[in-house]
């Protein structure tokens, strides 16, 4: 094995400060993941010398190659943001900041400053376990029309971030890594050869730990079943057909087409089609509905394989939702695969609407949960659609639900697919009871299986690209703990 490049004087007086200042202890430390650490790492300090950090920023931007061009940079919040404001100010290129949370959606910004479309942005970050809060700051950026090829951190922690990054197309440059700092400072005679060993260790043993988005893995959910073997569980044909599609195209993206007219519908479905495994309608919101609408939107549907959802909303009784869902003008039933109910009702909603929809083939979803603030949907509301749904197998293909990792059952029986709106790349809600989560939070930790986003999508600038980082970002949340 070849020995690292030494270090220079100058990083190496940095590793000294750093330890000197207690920004890098030694112990057993229990970290947010719940294992128990040897070594243990707060930047936060730095703010408090602000000779050091002024070195280390400028030791920072030097560790940017030159060859990587970057027009803005923006730091991973909160720690890196006093980083980046010092490298920003000291090479006059500006800064950007991302917003952590995002209460209002529709007035404040994910990312604040001034940028134009197709600029590049270098990410700045302080540390990089997995590479987890990188991707949180990218996805953002991204999606407003910035390029992400590299980031610059100052610590590597060499646990599997570098490998993430590069799989999203980012560069990971690191000042220092992990191993290369215990080394000096056992070099320095600042810890023994047996605590450098044990540091050796543990990241030798957690290396593979952390892959992407995994660094707040929720303990109630174990492991996935993937989707092609949840597909061949699936009792209802067009559940299987999800599941299949969801597999084929890598995708548990659903897109709320809330858009204004049904030409607008029909635009947006072809061009965000190739990344989505289902569509969601409100065809009642449509003011230019015609009868030809279902057999258009089916044939794009069927050009990009996904499926179709109208988000009908059904809380009638068994006899009336008969009518709703086959007669009227919008004659659900024909061109809708999955049409969604409220169990307020009773169970005989799900034997009415299975009366039409069954012979079809169809699926049914019940709203076991709602997004929006101080909805009543939930505790024992939420454990009867479980019941339901479990006495119609073959008609119910799952859930509307928000959180079904929280339900005393968890997720629950692997034939039933979990769909979850109030999704955007940033955590916060709407002026009107809308409360978003992230794709990572829903799919990884929440235990859902497909994202449904709306304005995230169809607000953005471009709505084929924002949905192709939903896509990969709720892909990435399911693979997770598919492994
Ligand atoms: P948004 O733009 O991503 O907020 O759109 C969310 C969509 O999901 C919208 O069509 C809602 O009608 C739908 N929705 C929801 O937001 N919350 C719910 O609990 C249910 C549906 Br059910």
């Amino acid at each position: 094995m070849s020995s690292p490049p030494p270090l220079s004087m100058d990083m190496e007086s940095l590793i000294l400060q750093l330890h000197d200042i207690a920004a890098v202890k030694f112990g057993n430390f229990k970290l947010k993941s719940g294992i128990s650490s040897p070594i243990y790492i707060d930047l936060r300090l730095i703010v408090s010398y602000p000779s050091l950090l002024s070195q280390i920023s400028r030791t920072i931007a030097a560790t940017v190659p030159s060859s990587a061009h970057y027009d803005v940079i923006c730091g991973v919040p909160y720690t890196a943001l006093p980083i980046a404001t010092c490298i920003s100010v000291a090479s006059n290129i500006p800064m950007l900041m991302r917003r952590k949370e995002v209460k209002d959606y529709g007035t404040a910004k994910a990312i604040e400053g001034a940028f134009q479309q197709n600029q590049v942005c270098l990410i700045v970050e302080d540390l990089v376990t997995s590479g987890a809060s990188v991707l949180e700051t990218a996805a953002p950026l991204r999606a407003v029309g910035l390029k992400v090829t590299d980031a610059v951190v100052m610590i590597d922690r060499e646990q599997g971030g570098r490998e993430n990054l590069a799989q999203n197309g980012i560069t990971l440059h690191s000042m220092v890594k992990l191993t290369e700092m215990v080394r000096i400072l056992k070099e320095k005679g600042r810890v023994s050869e047996e605590t450098e060993n044990t540091v050796k260790k543990f990241l030798e043993e957690n290396r593979q730990v952390s892959v992407p988005l995994a660094a707040v893995a929720d303990k109630k959910l174990t492991v996935r079943v993937p989707f092609e073997e949840r597909a061949k569980m699936a009792k209802n044909p067009t559940g299987r057909k999800l599941f299949e599609i969801m597999k084929k195209k890598e995708s548990n993206l659903c897109l709320a087409a809330d858009v204004a007219t049904a030409a607008e519908l029909l635009d947006i479905a072809d061009k965000v089609g190739p990344e989505i495994c289902m569509l969601k309608t409100h065809v009642d919101i449509l003011p230019d509905f015609t009868p030809d609408f279902g057999s258009k939107l089916r044939s794009i549907a069927d050009k990009h394989n996904f499926l179709i959802f109208e988000d009908r909303k059904f809380a009638d009784i068994g006899n009336t939702v008969t009518m709703q869902y086959e007669s009227g003008i919008f004659r659900i039933l024909d061109w809708a695969d999955i049409v969604n109910a409220h169990i307020i009702s009773g169970p005989a909603i799900v034997d009415g609407l299975k009366l039409k929809g069954l012979p079809k083939g169809r699926g049914l979803l019940l709203l076991a949960e709602m997004s929006s603030a101080g909805n009543l949907a939930k505790g024992d509301y939420t454990a009867a659609a479980v019941k339901i749904a479990e006495d119609h197998p073959e008609f119910v293909i799952g859930f509307i639900s928000v959180n079904p990792a929280s339900w005393p059952g968890g997720p629950g029986n692997p034939a039933l697919i979990h769909a979850t709106p109030g999704v955007q790349l940033v955590k916060g809600g709407d002026a009107l009871g809308q409360q978003y989560n992230t794709p990572h939070s829903v799919i990884s930790e929440r235990g859902s299986d497909v994202i449904i986003v709306g304005r995230g999508i169809i607000k953005a600038a471009n709505p084929a690209e924002a949905a192709k980082e939903y896509r990969l970002q709720g892909w990435d949340a399911y693979l997770v703990k598919c492994k």
